[in-house]
């Protein structure tokens, strides 16, 4: 079996659902197992999730918050934290959990001890799993796809022989289901209901055609006999999109079967790889080693994580960070969760929720770089669905305007705090942080008519934090309560608390939140007393200060941290995904950046994938490159599942997303108003080619690079903005094969472009 850096390949069925195979279409999910006699695909769709909204807002909150703030104030940290845990928690103190949707099983009659050449594997070209194997001189094939524009999964049983095809299937949801039934001839139907009259519910259906053969139902089984070959086609809707949700199940299943098999593969994968294609990435591997392809992946994972090196496998990561976003956050359909859409559970780990003061954000870190613009919208819909929630927790909690959301939300948007967990559940900046996205892909993109859109809600997120904010006794405007998430602080007397006074992730995501606003205003035309606010605002926002290490300190007061090593490293927000802290423009912060990872790595940091993911990203915008791969490194050894899924543990998706958009980071950046080509590549990486990564002023960049450095680019023009490049090469820029103007100022080279041309860029010499 060859290999390519766009398949993950296994020679056995999966043993458990963390080797399984994840498809999806942004909604309908599955995990396929490849299993011989009894195949399972463990399915999802996003908007299952138990019970109703539900107003959690504590009432109390608004009368203790100025004693809170008092005893903060005075250092009575733990009264404080008492007082907190009673007063500021949500009422009940759980959002929502997202549930799994159940499991179809295909019980086929083949004899599983003579079986032959197995191979299951998923495509990212065409996002199908494959499950081939022989079986008593029988060739069998199955595939799976959940298509976007069907709205449903098939799964097609094929082989080589005629009427070799005979199995039963099921739908099952453990205990948890309304009614299973036959519908017709050919369709099982399953309904469940997740909890409360005003929860949602849901109907499932699965329905066989097949060529030759015959198709019947005995109670809850869908029996096939002897067919050549057989299309399943499921389909889900639920009451979350469609007040007549079986009739929208019935016609998604319906309007499938008028279209053959081949048609409907064609159309997945023509939709699926309009977005996959975009980007190509190659990392040329330093020597060529024999043997690799007969590997599959779980072995070369496991050959990488016994210490050898694979820019092959890396090459594949990335590319898979691309396929599961565009699998699990499709327009129109909910964001991805802390497992995108891909959970067995009835309660998942940490309720599988939109984990706000990290995870969340990270799942759409490569959203813009890697091209995929469009996966980042279900974010931006959700963020309206917490506007009105969050208006009101602003209001009954602490009396402010605007909207504010604590560190999680759920699917109805619910924004009072999450838990009683006092290192994390106090912390009222994950509206603010969330908003950041809005600006992000303003920047990406420069769609006007988009900031217009989005200004209102960025608005929203920053009149709360003016209302919010209150005076230190310095003068500074600080958010209390707050929490720098999830670490703990010792006071001098030995004292350990989390609730605190300005924190200074809070104050880097202030002042990124306020600058983005005041220049969308200006984009806009509407300079107004808003814009002034925020200006006046801004002066008096505590500055980002070097602690006694040397570090960015991550609370107002320089306090000695619990856990040195702590997997949250929230006081570098300004270095990734924020931009206040750069190599070029802030030496200083940037080296005060460096020992605060370098103190963080020391004492045992990066121990989650998602943890480790990040601190890629920071490495690489710290230019160091080596660190940043051995951290990728780290990442594929210590938290890669044998299905390439990240691992908190257990899986979590966001790793992988941190992950990905880390690799770009390494290959090119554009955060300081410029594009800087190769970065932080490691001596590994001294070759490669990569097309279609997205930089912020509107381009598109493709490059080849050879000995570690640039040997030539094409950047592609979107909106015609003033293109700059941060180099100390000398470079010439032509366009149509005509020679274009470049200022160059500094390490800065800026040459004008239009909108629709794409400009070649060549290397000179070393330096200019
Ligand atoms: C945050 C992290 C945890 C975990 C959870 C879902 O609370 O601190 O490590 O990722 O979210």
């Amino acid at each position: 079996m060859e290999n390519k850096t766009t398949r993950l390949w296994y020679k056995r069925p999966a043993d458990s659902w963390n080797e399984a195979l994840p498809i999806g279409n942004g909604r309908l999910g599955g995990m396929v197992y490849g299993t011989i006699e009894n195949e399972q695909i463990q399915l999802n769709e996003d908007s299952i999730w138990y019970g109703d909204p539900i107003d959690r807002n504590n009432p109390d909150a608004l009368k203790n918050l100025p004693k809170i703030r008092r005893l903060l104030s005075e250092g009575r940290i733990k009264e404080a934290e008492k007082l907190a845990s009673m007063a500021l928690s949500g009422i009940p103190e759980s959002q929502r959990p997202y549930q799994t949707m159940g499991e179809l099983f295909l019980n086929f009659e083949i004899d599983s001890g003579e079986v032959d050449d197995y191979v299951r594997e998923l495509d990212l070209d065409n996002a199908t799993v494959t499950v081939r194997f022989s079986a008593n001189g029988v060739n069998y094939k199955r595939q799976f796809f959940s298509s976007f524009p069907d709205q449903v999964m098939v799964i097609r049983i094929s082989a080589d022989k005629p009427k070799a095809i005979s199995f039963s299937s099921v739908l099952r949801r453990g205990r948890y289901l309304d009614e299973v039934k036959a519908f017709g001839n050919n369709t099982i139907a399953m309904y469940a209901s997740c909890g409360s009259e005003k929860g949602v519910k849901f109907c499932t259906m699965v329905r066989a055609v097949s060529e030759g053969g015959t198709i019947s139902t005995i109670g809850e089984n869908l029996i096939v006999e002897e067919a050549d070959a057989v299309t399943m086609i499921l389909s889900a809707a639920t009451s979350f999109y469609h007040k007549d949700y079986q009739e929208q199940c019935i016609r998604y299943l319906n309007d499938a079967e008028a279209l053959k098999y081949n048609v409907l593969l064609d159309r997945h994968i023509q939709d699926y790889s309009k977005l996959f294609n975009r980007v190509y990435l190659n990392i040329d591997s330093p020597d060529s080693i024999d043997n690799l392809g007969t590997l599959d992946t779980a072995e070369r994972l496991k050959r990488l994580q016994a210490g050898e090196e694979d820019t092959e496998l890396i090459n594949l990561y990335f590319q898979f960070g691309r396929y599961l976003l565009i699998s699990c956050s499709r327009p129109g359909c909910l964001p991805a969760n802390l497992q995108g859409i891909w959970n067995k559970d009835m309660l998942p780990p940490w309720d599988s929720k939109y984990t706000i003061n990290i995870n969340t954000q990270m799942n759409y870190w490569p959203s813009e770089s890697c091209n995929l613009s469009e996966c980042h919208e279900p974010l931006f819909d959700h963020i309206e669905r917490m506007r009105a929630p969050g208006r009101r927790t602003a209001q009954v909690m602490y009396g402010c305007r605007g909207f504010v959301a604590h560190h999680n939300t759920d699917i109805w948007g619910d924004t009072a705090p999450q838990d009683i967990y006092i290192p994390a559940t106090y912390w009222p900046m994950g509206a603010a942080w969330l908003c950041l996205h809005l600006w992000e892909h303003y920047e990406y993109q420069l769609d006007q008519e988009f900031l217009e859109r989005v200004f209102p809600t960025m608005k929203e997120a920053a009149e709360f934090l003016l209302d919010f904010l209150i005076e230190d006794d310095k003068g500074r405007l600080v958010t209390s309560p707050s929490v720098s998430p999830e670490n703990t602080y010792i006071l001098d007397n030995g004292e350990r608390g989390c609730l605190c006074i300005g924190p200074s992730m809070d104050s880097q995501i202030i002042y990124m939140l306020f600058t983005s606003c005041i220049s969308a205003a200006n984009i806009l035309g509407i300079e107004s007393s808003f814009t002034e606010q925020l200006k006046s605002a801004i002066e008096k926002l505590p500055k980002p200060q070097i602690g006694k290490y040397g570090q960015i300190q991550e609370w107002a007061e320089d306090y000695e941290e619990a856990e040195i090593g702590h997997r949250h490293i929230s006081h570098l927000f300004g270095l990734y995904p924020g931009n206040m802290f750069t190599v070029h423009k802030t030496p200083e912060l940037a080296k005060a950046a460096r020992v605060t990872l370098e103190r963080r790595l020391k004492h045992g940091g990066g121990h989650t994938g998602w943890s480790r993911a990040w601190i890629i990203n920071m490495w690489a915008r710290l230019k160091d490159g080596e660190k940043a791969y051995e951290n990728l490194l780290g990442l594929l050894r210590k938290s890669t599942q044998y299905n390439m899924f990240d691992s908190h543990p257990p899986f979590q998706i966001d790793g992988n997303f941190g992950g990905t958009a880390g690799i770009v980071e390494m290959i090119m950046q554009s955060h300081e108003n410029g594009i800087e080509f190769l970065p932080a590549v490691p001596k590994q990486w001294s070759s490669g080619k990569v097309q279609g990564l997205r930089a912020r002023g509107g381009f598109t960049v493709d490059m080849e690079w050879k000995k570690g450095r640039l040997s030539e680019a094409v950047i592609s023009s979107h909106c015609g903005k003033d293109c700059t490049l941060i180099t100390n090469q000398k470079i010439l820029v032509s366009c149509e094969g005509q020679p274009v103007e470049t200022i160059i100022n500094g390490n800065e080279v800026t040459f004008a472009t239009k909108a629709g041309n794409a400009y070649h860029i060549m290397v000179c010499s070393k330096m200019h």
